[in-house]
């Protein structure tokens, strides 16, 4: 609980926290996709801290939805001086978390921040994971999401494959894109049941008209592969790793 309350202090300074993006990259010919915000944590003793340890615990005590909006907040930011700059014009992805969305005001939050950095809401992809996407404590997602769609956010289901994998909510739910879990892209293309999935998922999502990203490339076998079945877009290692605001920065403007 000590954490916690580091964390709210965090929080409140605003200084411990970052975003790092990782971009996405078509599959052809590499050029830029997108690029997914992930949150990192200066510790000031602890160093730093995954999100996958300090979210839950956001998440148990109630400090998820303020947290979420520093996240929205930051990236409408970063997407508005990327603009401006001409450094970037892809969208930005940001990951939503159940609380966000089981608490009514996501809708208002996102609206509120576009609007002060005047960022179309085409520029802040919200990705989902299929967890949340069956959370029944969030209520009718469906319409909720559906408000989000119509007011221009593209929406991705985040982590494919590992959750519950309802294909139902594929038939019912707004979604753009489909990011396959990395789980099935590391031993690719030897394992010949993770070659079967990807090569069904990407069949998939081509009937469903779907993108699809897959996640945790790192090696050109991989991407070979990936490209062979069709897929068009990844985000992994081979390409970039999440890196800080300049860094991105950097390479983009040396590959551009
Ligand atoms: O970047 P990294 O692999 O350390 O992320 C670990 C986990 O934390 C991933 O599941 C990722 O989706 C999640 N995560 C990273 N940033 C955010 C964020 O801003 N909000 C939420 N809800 N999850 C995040
Ligand atoms: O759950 P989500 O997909 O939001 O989490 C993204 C996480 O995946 C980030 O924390 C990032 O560090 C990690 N990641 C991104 N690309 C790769 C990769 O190529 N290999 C591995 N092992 N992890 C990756
Ligand atoms: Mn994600
Ligand atoms: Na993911």
């Amino acid at each position: 609980l000590e954490l916690l309350n580091e964390l709210r202090q965090a929080l409140a300074h605003g200084t411990q926290l970052e975003l790092f993006y990782q971009t996405q990259h078509y599959l052809d010919d590499g050029r830029l996709a997108g690029m997914e915000a992930l949150l990192r944590w200066y510790h000031p003793t602890q160093g730093m801290i995954s999100p996958a340890s300090f979210i839950p615990l956001a998440e148990r005590h109630g400090l998820m939805s303020a947290l979420g909006d520093w996240v929205i907040e930051r990236a409408c930011a970063q997407v508005a001086a990327w603009r401006q700059q001409g450094v970037s014009f892809v969208p930005v992805w940001i990951n939503i978390s159940a609380v966000q969305l089981i608490q009514g005001d996501l809708e208002a939050k996102l609206s509120a921040s576009l609007a002060k950095y005047h960022v179309p809401a085409a520029m802040l992809g919200l990705e989902l994971t299929e967890s949340v996407l069956l959370d029944e404590r969030a209520g009718d997602i469906s319409a909720r999401l559906v408000a989000l769609r119509d007011k221009g956010h593209p929406i991705a289901i985040d982590d494919f494959g590992t959750g519950y994998s309802s294909m139902a909510y594929l038939k019912q739910l707004p979604v753009d894109k489909l990011k396959l879990d990395r789980a099935f892209v590391r031993a690719l293309p030897e394992d010949s049941a993770d070659a079967a999935i990807t090569s069904a998922v990407l069949a998939m999502a081509r009937g469903l008209e779907l993108d699809v990203v897959a996640e945790g490339v790192e090696t050109e076998e991989q991407r070979d592969f990936l490209l062979a079945q069709g897929c068009a877009m990844v985000q992994g290692f081979l390409y970039a790793r999440p890196e800080r605001v300049a860094d991105v920065e950097a390479r983009l403007r040396r590959d551009a």
